[in-house]
């Protein structure tokens, strides 16, 4: 059901509205991240517009002035897709398809399709299923149908052009079916992970590309795929890891972005169940990122959506070889100093500090910090494992002994 086949590059225009509460900077971080979402989904993008509005206009979204610039620049670029950086609503994307006449999406229809392209096994495909029919049932009627052409590529793969045209219930029918097959494989899950016994678990979890899975593969020496796209990883990994040889589990799992589809944290409720049974989380940050501390509070917000907001958890600051703060002129008397200007010194001495000792700042990629990483999750999970195996306590030396 799930299509997904490289593309050749489409050629894509971006929209975002500046609203009053977000700066300039602000707007232009969230669609530099959905340029690389495009980037990712196989697209390539020509031109940005944005708007500044209070409220989005519920017929086009944009302004009818704007619209009909974009109209134009699609027409005489021969731009295949238009991506909008907000969800639409099923009469806008509507309405805005008929003026531009070409494939319009939404963050959601992208993010959906990305997951559609990534994911391989067939848990994976029937939870991203799941989502693409809970967002298409609202959106059946007269979709797409004004294109005298069907394109496949960019949010295009998921249930075919047929289902669409045809009834909602064979949707619904459809959406009972993958939640039943969910259901199975869950069952399934679960008694594997009873089968684990009682050693202590612990998750990675973050925003999407900070490193979760490259550190993963140096802390358990496991081969998790790994590269700079957004969701290089769908389905949850688990491996053993030992430490001064005490062993525990480690899950590598799904990124998180800003304004993840509801769709998906409901279909892939159960991928993330290996969070939410975690004794302990490692919440990985790029750190390199300009835009790293709404990168924590994205986090933070879907581990409050599964329950998981209140576990014990070890900040990993990430990629500090790729950390370049901006140059400050100590004798500049007029421009204030930014946080874009801090050093990681500086940064220590901020909310961080309040983290204390649960803030590591490493490079997975550089293998920097690791001794000091190593010694914090032992120290955690030693603390965590002799309350379960009481009689072990002998067995572990204190973190300053390991090797
Ligand atoms: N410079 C630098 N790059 C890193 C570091 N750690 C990871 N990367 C790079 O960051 C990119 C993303 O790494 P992944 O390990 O795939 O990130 P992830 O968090 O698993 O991402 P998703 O599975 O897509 O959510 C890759 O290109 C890595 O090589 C680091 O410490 N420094
Ligand atoms: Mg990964």
């Amino acid at each position: 059901m799930i299509e997904k086949k490289d593309i050749a590059l489409e050629k894509v225009v971006l929209i975002g509205i500046i609203t009053q509460d977000q700066d300039e900077a602000q707007s232009k971080e969230y669609l530099d991240e959905l340029e690389f979402l495009t980037y990712t989904a196989g697209g390539e993008v020509v031109k940005r517009y944005t708007q500044k509005m209070a409220m989005p206009n519920p017929r086009t979204f944009i302004g009818t002035g704007k619209m009909d610039d974009v109209m134009h620049f699609v027409k005489d670029n021969e731009i295949g897709t238009v991506i909008f950086d907000d969800e639409l609503s099923p009469a806008q994307e509507r309405n805005i398809s008929k003026i531009l006449n070409c494939k319009v999406l939404d963050r959601t229809n992208l993010i959906l399709d990305i997951f559609a392209q990534r994911a391989k096994t067939s848990y994976a495909r029937t939870q991203v299923e799941l989502a693409q029919c809970e967002y298409l049932l609202p959106r059946l009627k007269g979709m797409w149908t004004h294109l005298e052409r069907q394109k496949g590529g960019i949010g295009m793969r998921g249930p075919g052009e047929t289902e669409i045209e045809t009834d909602r219930r064979i949707v619904r029918d459809k959406i009972s079916l993958l939640k039943s097959k969910i259901k199975a494989i869950d069952k399934q899950m679960a008694v594997q992970r009873s089968n684990r016994g009682k050693m202590v678990r612990v998750a990675l979890v973050g925003y999407t590309n900070v490193g979760k899975s490259t550190l993963m593969n140096v802390i358990s020496k496991s081969e998790v795929f790994a590269e700079n796209k957004l969701f290089a990883t769908l389905d949850t990994t688990v491996r053993k890891v030992v430490i001064g040889n005490l062993p525990f589990l480690v899950s590598d799992t799904v990124g998180f972005i800003r304004k993840l589809p509801t769709q998906l944290v409901e279909s892939f409720k159960s991928t993330l169940d290996e969070v939410r049974e975690a004794d302990l989380l490692l919440h990985v940050v790029d750190i390199s990122h300009s835009n790293f501390e709404e990168h924590i509070e994205s986090v933070n917000q879907i581990l409050d959506e599964i329950d998981s907001k209140d576990k014990p958890t070890i900040m990993v600051f990430n990629k500090i070889d790729a950390y370049k703060p901006e140059p400050f002129d100590e004798d500049d008397l007029i421009s204030q100093r930014t946080k874009a200007n801090y050093s990681i010194e500086d940064w220590k001495k901020t909310w961080m500090s309040n983290i204390g000792d649960n803030a590591l700042f490493i490079s997975a990629l550089n293998k920097e910090n690791l001794d000091e990483f190593r010694k914090r999750v032992y120290k955690e999970v030693r603390q965590i494992h002799v309350t379960r195996f009481p009689y072990n306590h002998f067995l572990y030396p204190d973190v300053e002994d390991i090797s």
